[in-house]
């Protein structure tokens, strides 16, 4: 059967203008059934022109997988590729599919998200045509505490793709990209395994690309590539293969180097050291001044109220 991704394919390879009885011949389908095709093409995000007499002209503005390979560097991150127009999460979609076997490296990109999630079961808006909400499937040979490591490395990675696209960029512990003191990307990292070995890590990244408009309530913390740059022109699938390339090359860095050269690249990034913010853990919520990002991972604080206190998981804000 004729699907909506065989369409996609001939309206890219074309390149230009391609008729709608050249798509139909070459499918064997009807005209109405690939005009039917284009139109979800469109509510998907697609910009495709329809001209009489000439036919269809795509502009490629989505995460599909051929709209990454002119930029894409990789050798195993994002060669395995699942695009799906609308998903809950593609976290959730990862861990599936990393239970079913799926390679190391495997990716998982959606245009739309139902049911995005950030940490501690916080909703992650990803309207569809905006963001570039991906989940990577990956098989560290790590110990299980050393599994933050990850986060860390990603978001050094995140942060050092969106600079070699122009972009200030940096990072607030542990793994939030800030742009001109606002929310551009964050990052829910899940794990699968046993007291002694990790099985799969499943890295979600979510970062604001083409949103004009922000929800109501993010509006004054987050923002976008085009919000940050309006007069930069972005391209979801170029993005998106910068940041598995520079992914791959610090997740290389980690395996074969080791953290510590993760933590360099981390603090040369980092918006977050010297600045005065309040800390909020399970247990209770409080001010001081960050001090460094220490060998583990962990930030340390000295506290307003006296003493040092070592963050291992909670959340920062610039206060
Ligand atoms: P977090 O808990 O640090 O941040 C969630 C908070 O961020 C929300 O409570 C809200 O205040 C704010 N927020 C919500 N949506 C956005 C947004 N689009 N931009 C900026 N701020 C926002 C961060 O959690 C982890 C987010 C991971 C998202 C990815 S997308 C792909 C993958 N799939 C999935 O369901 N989650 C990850």
């Amino acid at each position: 059967m004729v699907k909506r991704d065989d369409v996609f394919r001939l309206l890219l390879e074309a390149g230009d203008f391609i008729s709608g009885e050249a798509l139909s011949e070459r499918l064997g389908v009807s005209r109405a059934a690939v005009w039917k095709h284009v139109k979800g093409l469109q509510s998907e995000g697609y910009t495709i022109e329809a001209v009489r007499n000439r036919g269809y002209r795509l502009l490629p503005n989505g995460v599909r997988q051929e709209e990454l390979f002119p930029y894409l560097q990789t050798k195993w991150l994002g060669r395995e590729y699942k695009y799906l127009a609308e998903v809950d999460s593609t976290n959730i979609a990862a861990k599936n599919w990393a239970a079913a076997r799926a390679a190391n490296g495997a990716v998982v990109v959606a245009d739309l998200q139902t049911q995005g999630r950030g940490r501690l079961g916080r909703a992650w808006s990803s309207p569809s045509g905006t963001g570039l909400w991906l989940s990577l499937v990956l098989r560290p040979r790590l110990a299980p505490e050393r599994a933050p490591q990850i986060s860390l490395t990603t978001a050094v990675g995140v942060c050092e793709g969106l600079k070699e696209l122009g972009y200030q960029a940096g990072v607030k512990w542990p793994n939030d990209i800030y742009i001109g003191g606002r929310k551009i990307c964050g990052m829910l990292t899940e794990m699968h395994g046993s007291m002694e070995s990790v099985e799969w890590v499943v890295v979600g990244i979510g970062i604001n690309c083409l949103n004009r408009e922000l929800p109501p309530e993010i509006q004054d913390t987050a923002t976008s590539l085009a919000i940050a740059e309006p007069d930069k022109p972005v391209l979801r699938a170029q993005v998106a293969a910068v940041v598995l390339n520079q992914l791959e090359k610090y997740y290389t860095i980690l395996y074969e180097q080791g953290f510590a050269e993760i933590r360099r690249r981390w603090l040369e990034n980092n918006i977050t050291l010297g600045k005065r913010v309040k800390i909020s853990t399970l247990n209770e919520t409080f001010f001081g001044e960050a001090l460094d990002m220490q060998e583990d991972g962990s930030l340390l604080v000295k506290r307003e109220d006296g003493g040092n206190f070592t963050l291992v998981t909670g959340d920062v804000f610039f206060a």
